[in-house]
């Protein structure tokens, strides 16, 4: 495999790629229409992705939801417009004429992490806090889908069994209380106004009560989703990204909230770096391992 078109679908942006050994040629970004009919998200990908396909020799799409047999099936529609069950592999198939493979959004980027930080960390997990909470494992140097592509879904584990109702059925999620999502929820229910995640970030920043509690809760949630996994399986680095997780002074705060813990719950907690590309990077390596062919053995 030469050239890479590695798409990155998230509940807020959708990014796609050229990327040549690891070198990234080309890049679009554009926002990620909500809406629970296929046909919007299809017709989203084949304006981005058509044009960019005749370049390419091979599309890896990393996307958030869980990815099974080719199939998004959204644990939290609600991040995603409502929609659920798109057979995202054949289509992008179909529309670009190209092989596509196809992994969710957090495991790819855990992939890109666990390389550019050089295989440092056999046993690291990445965290995304963006649209939603996603988490990808990498245990032994492998990294883990799942048999059904579920692997790491932390976002979903609980945090506080009185919490909000997360769009996944289940109440009190991490993600119901520390997303981008959740945050913009909490400060439009306070400010009276629709807010996202990034507007009440930045009256974080400026240092406005409300928004800083809310951040401060953000974070304070996610450095026990770190200190949870750390203890379940014996970390050597939490890596975090996304959208707020790479906000200015995010990291810290997780860092301070980790620090009220005794030892044994505090991994090495480093920045993606790989930024916002972490998805796309993923994809592209995560296709590159799977076009390898496979040694084979000439019996005498
Ligand atoms: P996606 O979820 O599509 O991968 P992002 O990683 O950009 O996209 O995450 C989107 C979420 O992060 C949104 O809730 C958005 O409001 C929030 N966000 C994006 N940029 C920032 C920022 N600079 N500071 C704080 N929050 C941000
Ligand atoms: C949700 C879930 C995960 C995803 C995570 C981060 C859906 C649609 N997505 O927990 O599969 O990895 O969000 O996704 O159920 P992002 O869009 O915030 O990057
Ligand atoms: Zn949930």
């Amino acid at each position: 495999m030469s050239r890479c078109l590695a798409v990155d679908l998230g509940g807020t942006k959708l990014s796609a790629a050229l990327i040549e050994h690891g070198i990234i040629l080309k890049k679009q970004c554009v926002e990620t229409l909500s809406s629970s009919d296929p046909a919007v998200l299809s017709a989203a990908l084949s304006d981005l992705l058509v044009p960019m396909s005749c370049e390419a020799d091979v599309v890896s799409v990393a996307s958030t939801g869980i990815i099974n047999d080719g199939i998004l099936t959204a644990l939290n529609p609600e991040n995603l417009g409502g929609l659920n069950a798109y057979p995202i592999e054949s289509i992008i198939a179909s529309m670009t004429g190209l092989k596509t493979w196809v992994i969710n959004d957090a495991q790819a980027a855990a992939w890109a992490e666990f390389n550019r930080y050089e295989a440092q960390y056999p046993n690291m997990a990445f965290i995304t806090v963006s649209t939603g909470v996603g988490a990808g494992l990498v245990l032994n140097g492998q990294l883990q889908i799942g048999a059904r592509g579920i692997f790491g879904h932390a976002g979903h584990m609980l945090a506080d069994p009185n919490g909000p109702l997360c769009g996944c059925g289940r109440r009190g999620c991490v993600e119901a209380l520390a997303s981008g999502r959740a945050m913009g929820f909490a400060g439009s229910a306070y400010y009276n106004q629709p807010c996202t995640g990034k507007e009440i970030y930045s009256r974080y920043l400026d240092n406005q009560p409300k928004a800083r509690e809310i951040v401060l809760r953000s974070a304070e949630v996610i450095a026990q989703l770190i200190a949870n996994l750390n203890i379940t399986l014996d970390l050597d680095a939490v890596v975090l990204g996304g959208g707020v997780g790479l906000a200015p002074n995010y990291l810290s705060l997780v860092e301070e909230a980790l620090c009220c813990l005794p030892l044994v719950y505090r991994p090495k907690l480093l920045p993606a770096l790989c930024g916002t590309d972490a998805g796309i990077i993923g994809a592209s390596l995560w296709a590159e391992s799977n076009c390898t062919l496979p040694v084979t053995f000439e019996i005498a």
